[in-house]
C-alpha cells in the first residue's frame, strides 16, 4: 500500500473563457474529440462541476474506470487527484482502467457508492484523432437524469477554479490498495463482479453443454473494453475453443476501427456469419460494452426484433423464470415487443431515446427488460444496457431450444407477425443542411394528416413527448413520428451523439401478420416508404447524399 500523506488540495484557475458553451443542456455527460479533452484545464474544470454537483461527495464512495480508449489512464490520474481535493472517502477502480458500462454499473450498486464516472465516447472511434467521453452515472447506477447534467451545464458557466492535489501516478497493473491523503484507492479487477452477476443470472452449465455439443461461435470484442469480460465468459468458464473471441486485447485506439457493432463497422463478423458456414452464432459489443449485435448462421437478429424475443423467451433464464413485470422500449424502437407483452399481459411502455428514461421504470419495478433499436438491451439487473448480458442471454435461449438463431425467429413472427424495420442514417451532414431539413419537416406535420404517404394514408404526425410515469416530469421535441393507416411508421430524429456535424436518423418500420409474407428483405419490404420519405424531407437535395452513410 503505497500513501501520500500529505495531499493539501491546490486550487487552480481556469483559463477557459465558457469551456462548455457549446455543451447542450439535457445530453448526458460531454463527449468531444481527444483533442478538445487535451485543451489545458477542459477535463478538470467538467469534473470539478461533477463534484460539486454530484450529491454525497464529501466522505463518499465513488467507482471510476473506462473502456482504455486513448485518454483513458490520464483522466483516471487527474479524477483521483480531484477527488482527493474533494473529500471523498474512497475510490474504487481497476486493473487497466478497464471497466465496461454496465460493469460499472454493477460496482455502483453492489458498493454502494455515490455513483460513477466512466471514461467513454462509447461507439465511437478513438485515439488522438478519435472522440473521448466522461459519463456521470449516480447512485442507482444509471445515467444521471437531465436535471443533473443541467447543472453541471449551469456549473461551467461561471466555474473559474478547481481544486486537485498532487501525488504520484497510481499503478494500476494489478489489483492492490493506495491512498491520496485520506483518500483511500482500491483497484480491483474489473471483470471478476460483473462474470459473478452474469453466473446468478444464467445456467451456465446448460450453456457450457450448448458449446460442446458442436456449437462454434465468433465473438469480436472490437479490440474494445469486452475482449477481457469475453475471454473469460466465453472461452474460460463456458468451454469456447480459444479464438472464439476475436480483436479481445483492448487497444487506445481500438486498433483504428469503429467499435459500432452493426453490419458496417462489424463487418468481417458479419460476412463470416452470413455468408459462410463456420459458425453456428456470432455477436460483437461496442466501445464500452452496453451494445450488442446478435447473429446467426446466414442471420441477422434486428435488434428490436432480439428485444421481442428475450421477453418472449425470458422464463427459459433463471433469473426471469418467475415472469416479467412489464417490458419498455425506446419511441423509434419497432413495436415488435409490444405485441409480445399484449400476449403475456404484462405492461410495455414507450419512452424517449437513451437509457436514463428507463431508470425510474425500472427502480420502481415496472419493468424487468427494455431495449433500444440502436443495439441496446438489458434489465433490472443493472441500469445501463449490457451488451454480453444480451449474448449469454441468447446462448441460453440456444441452449434450452437446441434449434438455430433463424429458426427460432422464423417461429417468432409465424407466432406474432413481424415487424419489417430499418434504421438510415446520414452521418456527419452539414449541421445548418440538417437542421433545417428537421425544422422544415416539423413546420410540414399538422398539414401532412390525412394526405396520402407510400400508397397509405398518414393517420397522425407529431413530434413525439414523454410523460414520465413515476415522476410526471415532461420530456419534448423527441423525434418526428409520421404514422400512417395500417400501422406503418417513419421517425425522423438528429442524434445526439455525434461529434462531427449532424447525424439525421430516419427509422422505417412496416408491420405484416403471421398470415403475410415473412420472408422479404427489410429494404425490399419498406422500399415505398423509403423513397417516400426522402422526396418528402428532400434528403438527397438538403444533404447531398445520395444514399445513408450506414443501413441497419
Ligand atoms: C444513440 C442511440 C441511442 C443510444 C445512444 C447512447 O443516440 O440512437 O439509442 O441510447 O446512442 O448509446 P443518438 O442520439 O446518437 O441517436 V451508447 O452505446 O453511446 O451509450
Ligand atoms: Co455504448
Amino acid at each position: 500500500m503505497s500513501s501520500t500523506a500529505t495531499a493539501e488540495p491546490i486550487q487552480r484557475q481556469v483559463r477557459l473563457e465558457t469551456p462548455f458553451s457549446d455543451q447542450k443542456p439535457g445530453t448526458s455527460g460531454l463527449r468531444k474529440s481527444s483533442e478538445q479533452f487535451e485543451q489545458p484545464n477542459y477535463l478538470e474544470s467538467f469534473v470539478e462541476a461533477i463534484f460539486r454537483t454530484l450529491p454525497g461527495v464529501q466522505g463518499g464512495t465513488l467507482v471510476l474506470g473506462g473502456d482504455g480508449r486513448y485518454g483513458n489512464r490520464r483522466a483516471i490520474d487527474v479524477i483521483l487527484r480531484m477527488a482527493a481535493a474533494h473529500g471523498v472517502s474512497k475510490v474504487i477502480t481497476t486493473t487497466g482502467g478497464i471497466l465496461s458500462t454496465p460493469a460499472a454499473s454493477n460496482l455502483i450498486r453492489s458498493r454502494k457508492a455515490i455513483g460513477g464516472i466512466i471514461l467513454s465516447a462509447s461507439h465511437n472511434p478513438g485515439g488522438p484523432n478519435g472522440d473521448f467521453g466522461v459519463k456521470v452515472n449516480g447512485a442507482n447506477g444509471g445515467p444521471t437524469p437531465a436535471s443533473f447534467t443541467d447543472a453541471v451545464y449551469e456549473c461551467t458557466k461561471t466555474l473559474e477554479q478547481y481544486s486537485i492535489v498532487e501525488a504520484p501516478t497510481i499503478d494500476l497493473d494489478a489489483p492492490s490498495n493506495h491512498g491520496i491523503g485520506a483518500m483511500v484507492v482500491e483497484v480491483i479487477d474489473g471483470v471478476d463482479d460483473f462474470v459473478e452477476l452474469m453466473q446468478e443470472l444464467f445456467d451456465f452449465e446448460s450453456i457450457r453443454d450448448l458449446i460442446r455439443s458442436d456449437f462454434p461461435l465468433a465473438f469480436d470484442a472490437m479490440h474494445a473494453v469486452t475482449g477481457p469480460y469475453a475471454t473469460r465468459l466465453f472461452e474460460e468458464l463456458l468451454g469456447a475453443p480459444a479464438g472464439s473471441v476475436r480483436n479481445g486485447i483492448p487497444l487506445e485506439d481500438f486498433g483504428k476501427g469503429h467499435p459500432d457493432p452493426n453490419l458496417t463497422y462489424a463487418h468481417d463478423l458479419a460476412e463470416l456469419l452470413l455468408e459462410g458456414d463456420d459458425y453456428r452464432f456470432g455477436a460483437a459489443c461496442d466501445g464500452d460494452g452496453d451494445r450488442n449485435m446478435i447473429l446467426g448462421q446466414r442471420c441477422f437478429v434486428n435488434p428490436s426484433d432480439s428485444l421481442a424475443v428475450l421477453t418472449a423467451n425470458a422464463t427459459l433464464a433463471p433469473a426471469y423464470a418467475d415472469g416479467l413485470s412489464g417490458v419498455a422500449r425506446s419511441m423509434p424502437t419497432s413495436a415488435a415487443v409490444d405485441v409480445v407483452a399484449k400476449e403475456l399481459g404484462i405492461e410495455c411502455f414507450e419512452t424517449p431515446t437513451g437509457w436514463k428514461f428507463f431508470g425510474n421504470l425500472l427502480d420502481a419495478g415496472r419493468i424487468t427488460l427494455c431495449g433500444e433499436e440502436s443495439f441496446g438491451t438489458g434489465s433490472n439487473h443493472v441500469r445501463e444496457k449490457d451488451g454480453l448480458w444480451a449474448v449469454l442471454f441468447w446462448l441460453q435461449i440456444l441452449a434450452k431450444r437446441r434449434c438455430s438463431v433463424a429458426e427460432i425467429m422464423d417461429e417468432h413472427w409465424k407466432r406474432f407477425g413481424r415487424h419489417y424495420y430499418s434504421r438510415h442514417d446520414y452521418e456527419a451532414v452539414a449541421s445548418e443542411a440538417a437542421h433545417g431539413l428537421y425544422d422544415r419537416l416539423e413546420g410540414m406535420l399538422p398539414d401532412l394528416i390525412g394526405q396520402a404517404f407510400a400508397g397509405r394514408q398518414i393517420a397522425n404526425a407529431d413530434n413525439f413527448s414523454y410523460v414520465d410515469p413515476i415522476d410526471s416530469s415532461v420530456t419534448k421535441g423527441q423525434g418526428l413520428r409520421i404514422l400512417l393507416d395500417d400501422g406503418s411508421r417513419v421517425v425522423v430524429r438528429l442524434s445526439g451523439t455525434g461529434t462531427k456535424g449532424a447525424t439525421i436518423r430516419i427509422y422505417l418500420e412496416s408491420y405484416v401478420p403471421s398470415s403475410g409474407d415473412l420472408a422479404m428483405d427489410p429494404q425490399v419490404a419498406l422500399a415505398d416508404m423509403i423513397s417516400a420519405i426522402n422526396q418528402l424531407a428532400e434528403i438527397e437535395q438538403r444533404t447531398g447524399m445520395d444514399r445513408p452513410t450506414v443501413i441497419t
